[in-house]
């Protein structure tokens, strides 16, 4: 059994006070350029990456964002599922889109090909806007309105999962885009610039 007390007051035994191997001199060498280029990575990817999102950015009030929302949706409805407004803008619109625990509002027809101004805030607490099954994620932040230029590349009804827990009813949280193909001839149908 071990009974051996230890006590800062004295020296830990051990060879520790020798001079480090040479292996041991190099990995630390390796591990601190290592250090150093991932440091670096940090301001590279934040000017070069690309990483940052596209479009606008801004503060807003949760309550003005909910009122600016319920505004689009009166003006675009074209339909209902579950009580929840199926809102169909015109491309190039702004669309408007709202987290609130738990749910999405509203759901969202758009048109393949044409370019909308995503906006996205919550009205509570953080949310995480993630297109399933497409490999689209985003944070919702409450107070702050983003404005993403997107432009939908693939027909289809797809499904808005919050991927940051917000409360008991997380994994109820979900939501609805539909994309539809633009019909023939319009710009949309030429394809949008992304
Ligand atoms: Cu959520």
């Amino acid at each position: 059994m071990h009974t051996e007390t230890h006590t800062g007051l004295e020296s830990p035994k051990g060879n520790w006070w020798k001079p480090a191997h040479k292996a041991e001199k190099v990995w630390v060498g390796i591990a601190f350029a290592w250090c150093m280029v991932l440091f670096a990575m940090m301001p590279l990817w934040h000017w070069k990456g690309g990483q940052n999102p596209s479009g606008i950015r801004r503060r807003v009030e949760p309550q003005a964002y909910a009122q600016r929302t319920e505004e689009f949706i009166r003006q675009y409805t074209v339909g209902e599922d579950r009580g929840v407004p199926i809102v169909a803008p015109p491309p190039g619109a702004d669309v408007y889109l709202m987290a609130m625990a738990f749910q999405w509002r509203p759901i969202l027809k758009l048109q393949k090909g044409a370019q909308y101004t995503l906006h996205l805030s919550a009205l509570d607490v953080n949310h995480g806007f993630s297109l399933f099954p497409i490999n689209v994620n985003f944070q919702v932040v409450p107070g702050y309105d983003y404005g993403l230029r997107v432009t939908p590349n693939a027909s289809g009804d797809f499904r808005i999962i919050c991927n940051e827990f917000c409360g008991i009813g997380h994994h109820l949280m979900v939501g609805r885009v539909i994309v539809e193909d633009a019909p023939a001839g319009t710009v949309a149908d030429r394809g949008g610039d992304r």
